[in-house]
């Protein structure tokens, strides 16, 4: 197995007098070096708006702006590159699908349908625009292992749903969610699935025509690109029905005082300047994951996963809160009636970076009647040495909490 760890810069430090142990990666994925000088590169050499300049920096900056549109094409397996809308990230493409998508299709007396297992982001969205146009939120629970109900799903879709929306990935309890099945009954009545990809991509293929999903959204700092942009897919014929997100430069065709009408896709999706450098960063960062595979990622992950589960419920009174038989490396875990952010304070005391709290999704922890856990969530770059530090250092934290 080559060392991948020198590709990430970062990885390479102390923290409090400590290697650092970075296991926070499902919050945001470190950068290898190549994405970074990606952004040196660009800033250094091509920096200019894109889409307007007939002058020659203007056009190379372009060029490879929609090489990058074509790349996260392929990578997802879209059928058309004008399906891709580059967005900030999962949040905004959510917002986008919520706001723009309801305008036209929801009604007052229709129903959404989100799982009882998503992050914010994909909750929040959709109560606004229930609230805007009279509609009900209505929800898909899971089980004590955290696995979705899917008997439950049958009744819950009926005539007056008009979108799924639901997670490829929790990012608190690691499931992996049936996306293709849920996709699959909701078609069958007619109903069309947006899919929050967040902590699916740069960890599992992603196939939006083998799924068949009608939205997929993720975002490029969880799959070690920049932060700043991220991706939202979306079946032609929806982007085509729905109205424009945001108004601004770039998406429209002609303007005047009486009447706007619209650009081609996907840039009447794409308002105002992009964040250029980021989106040529996140084509690097695809170029990355392709060198590697996803299948050497994916099954690096998995090992740490099975290797973290083992070591840490051998921690006397620890809980994994997140059970499922199909997880991403992502373990929640609480220890007795230990507040997770004395634990976490003390382990970074250690060097051993892991997040504590709700973990933007406070649904989840009212299902377990817990106020929050620790997360340590995994990247292929992480070692079996920095799991038995994480080990250890609970160890001595509980000591010296008890
Ligand atoms: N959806 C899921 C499933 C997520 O995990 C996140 C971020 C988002 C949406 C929002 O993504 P953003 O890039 O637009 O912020 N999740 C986390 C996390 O687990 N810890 O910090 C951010």
């Amino acid at each position: 197995m080559p060392d991948f760890r020198k590709d990430f810069p970062i990885l390479d430090q102390q923290v409090n007098g400590y290697p650092l142990v970075y296991f926070d990666n499902a919050a945001t994925s470190q950068k290898p070096k190549v994405v970074i000088d990606a952004l040196n590169d660009y800033y250094q050499t091509i920096n200019s708006n894109i889409h307007r300049g007939v002058h020659h920096l203007s056009q190379l900056a372009t060029a490879r702006f929609e090489e990058a549109r074509r790349a996260v094409q392929q990578f997802i397996h879209a059928p058309h590159a004008h399906e891709v809308i580059l967005t900030k990230g999962t949040t905004e493409s959510i917002n986008l699908v919520a706001s723009s998508f309801c305008q036209r299709f929801l009604h007052a007396g229709d129903e959404v349908v989100v799982s009882e297992m998503e992050h914010h982001a994909n909750i929040v969205p959709w109560q606004l625009a229930c609230e805007r146009h009279g509609a009900t939120l209505r929800v898909l629970p899971f089980d004590d292992r955290g696995v979705l109900r899917m008997e439950e799903l049958d009744s819950l879709l009926n005539e007056k749903t008009r979108i799924v929306a639901v997670n490829h990935v929790s990012n608190t309890l690691g499931t992996i969610n049936p996306v293709a099945e849920i996709i699959r009954k909701a078609h069958a009545k007619g109903i069309p699935v947006l899919v929050d990809g967040a902590q699916a991509a740069g960890h599992l293929p992603i196939d939006v025509q083998a799924l068949d999903c009608d939205f997929y959204c993720f975002s490029g700092h969880k799959m070690y690109a920049p932060m700043g942009v991220g991706v939202l897919y979306a079946k032609e014929q929806w982007l085509n029905e729905m109205p424009p997100y945001q108004g601004g430069g770039e998406m429209i065709k002609t303007v005047t005082f009486a009447h706007t009408t619209y650009n081609e896709l996907p840039y009447k999706f794409e308002a105002g300047t992009p964040s250029v450098g980021d989106v040529i960063g996140l084509q690097t960062a695809i170029e990355y994951i392709n060198s590697i595979g996803l299948e050497v990622i994916a099954g690096r992950e998995q090992a740490l996963l099975e290797y973290a589960t083992q070591q840490l419920l051998q921690i006397d009174g620890l809980q994994i809160v997140g059970t499922a038989p199909h997880k991403s490396a992502i373990i929640s875990f609480n220890i007795n009636k230990l507040h997770p952010f004395d634990i976490g304070t003390l382990i970074d005391q250690m060097g051993i970076a892991v997040r504590t709290g709700h973990h933007c999704s406070m649904p989840i922890m009212e299902h377990f009647g817990i106020p929050g856990t620790l997360r340590a969530s995994f990247a292929f770059y992480n070692t079996e040495e920095e799991i038995d530090r994480l080990v250890a250092a609970v160890k001595k934290a509980v000591m010296m909490l008890s």
